[in-house]
């Protein structure tokens, strides 16, 4: 076990660099890995208590060293994983990150070496509780799973579609990548009221070694939910942005569904029927997917009616698969006609957020922001809190402490944290080789790109990660497992965040 963490790709060599020492030192050193020459000695800044991994370390901030090349951080015998100090350390990641998006697609034949593999979940569904069959195929698998969801799905294309819009160098493949889920969301719409089917999936979880296509099952719609329905219209009216040609085939869905939910205001939360149980994606609060929505509309209509809903809903801040506040914000930031009292107010609101993040950074030595709460997809938590700090910056005022955060969260999960753990599958020296993802179980490699869970202790019914992990500290209960759902799982709105991330950041 590593106790000197680094980022195990690297560090520009103009960025800020530091490393964290889980041991009692004061010196630190920089070894070149081609002679094992040192090329720089430093002092370590004095020991501070980390609650998340209950240990005391001391910083190691080597920023002022910029020589090229491949090093390892040493104290005494003790080693870091190599990294690199460079123009570009982290060639391919951003790349890799966008293609995970291409492989979990459904419906179409796959063609990616080992993965490859026919097309999937094309027979049309049935509509829970009727005889009623409807096509639906198409989008992305959820997850380490084969659901489709439509809540986490409208949550991806906005994280994508926003790091196309708000990169200083936007991959321009990101708009056709993120089309493909679009054109399924399209089809879970209901001709008839314009409210949106919750998710499409088999009733139950099937084996873990099963390929797509050998899932046979009869695919199940479940109910409409006024969640989906507002995350719908609020993703439909943000894509319309971005693809012209498609603008009134997109409004026209984002209406339809906003009309429904007006319509529908008490419609009951999602949970699974008894007989189906895969992913829910039931929240409890649909008030901020209606304020994202309303904000999207108003951003890609300048209508009115959707300012009133604005300016008589509270505020909402937050981003998860059940939390779409700050995606309202980010759109009423960019609205033409926005109220200027109004949106001050919204500034200064994800402003008080980003101050909440930042004050825990400050205190965090390995440049995290979760205090010790590490819940099932804590890397979502981290590349949100980064997220949250860049569109701030980005879309109210330039703060280059922010970016900063934000660049440091980035190499917590790229290996810089207690167990020198990367979590993102193929990059780094330690990074996840047994992902909870189906296609990778059954050709048992680990397709390469995708962003796991990361540690997660408050899920007792995950056995394997209970037991292994037992009695470590939150950051530190993670285990590399297949069987371990709720540490080492995937899943399309955790590649989404990181990559939004990333594109912002220009890596
Ligand atoms: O990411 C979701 C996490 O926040 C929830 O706590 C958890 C339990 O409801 O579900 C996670 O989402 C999973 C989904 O339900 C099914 N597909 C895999 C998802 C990632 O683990
Ligand atoms: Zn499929």
């Amino acid at each position: 076990m590593k106790k000197i963490h680094v980022n195990q790709l690297g560090y520009h060599g103009s960025d800020v660099k530091k490393a964290v020492i889980a041991l009692d030192s004061d010196a630190f050193e920089i070894v070149r890995v081609s002679d094992n020459t040192i090329a720089f000695s430093g002092a370590t800044a004095e020991a501070v208590y980390d609650e998340a991994s209950a240990e005391n370390v001391c910083v190691a901030d080597f920023s002022g060293f910029s020589e090229e090349g491949t090093f390892v951080i040493s104290v005494g015998t003790e080693r870091s994983f190599p990294f690199v100090i460079g123009e570009n350390p982290y060639i391919g990641l951003r790349s890799a990150l966008l293609e995970m998006f291409n492989y979990q697609k459904c419906g179409v034949a796959i063609d990616k070496g080992i993965w490859s593999h026919p097309a999937c979940h094309y027979s049309p569904a049935t509509i829970y509780g009727t005889g009623e069959k409807k096509d639906v195929s198409g989008g992305w698998h959820d997850a380490g799973d084969y659901g489709r969801y439509i809540v986490p799905a409208a949550m991806a294309v906005a994280d994508l579609l926003l790091a196309y819009e708000l990169s200083p160098n936007p991959a321009p493949e990101i708009l056709d990548v993120t089309w493909f889920e679009i054109e399924w969301m399209l089809k879970m719409q209901c001709e008839k009221t314009g409210g949106v089917y919750h998710k499409v999936s088999c009733r139950i979880f099937n084996a873990m070694d099963e390929l797509p296509q050998d899932e046979k099952d009869e695919l199940i719609i479940c109910p409409i939910t006024l969640t989906a329905t507002a995350d719908f219209a609020a993703a439909m009216a943000l894509a319309s942005r971005f693809y012209p040609v498609k603008k009134a085939v997109l409004m026209d869905a984002a209406k339809r569904a906003w009309d429904w939910c007006e319509q529908n205001p008490d419609a009951p939360n999602f949970v699974n029927p008894p007989d189906i149980g895969t992913g829910a994606y039931g929240d409890t609060i649909s008030k901020d997917e209606i304020f994202w929505a309303a904000c999207e509309l108003f951003a890609a209509t300048g209508d009115e009616k959707y300012h009133d809903v604005i300016k008589q809903s509270e505020i909402y801040v937050g981003l998860g698969w059940a939390d779409m506040g700050t995606f309202g914000i980010a759109a009423y930031l960019s609205a033409a006609s926005a109220d200027p009292a109004l949106l001050t107010e919204m500034k200064n609101t994800l402003h008080s957020v980003c101050e909440e993040i930042i004050q825990k950074f400050r205190n965090e030595p390995y440049g995290t922001s979760l205090g010790t709460t590490y819940r099932w997809g804590s890397n979502l938590d981290i590349a949100n809190n980064a997220m949250t700090l860049l569109l701030y910056s980005k879309l109210a005022e330039k703060n280059p402490e922010y970016e900063n955060a934000a660049r440091e969260h980035m190499h917590y999960i790229l290996g810089r944290n207690p167990l020198s753990q990367s979590y993102i599958t193929d990059f780094g020296s330690l990074a996840p080789k047994n992902p909870h993802h189906r296609p990778s179980i059954a050709v048992d490699a680990a397709f390469p790109g995708m962003v796991v869970g990361g540690p997660n202790p408050t899920t007792p019914r995950d056995t394997v990660l209970q037991l292994h992990c037992e009695g470590n500290p939150p950051s530190k209960f993670y285990i590399d497992n297949q069987e371990s759902f709720a540490a080492n799982e995937i899943a399309i709105y955790w590649n989404s965040a990181v990559y939004f991330v990333v594109s912002l950041l220009d890596i």
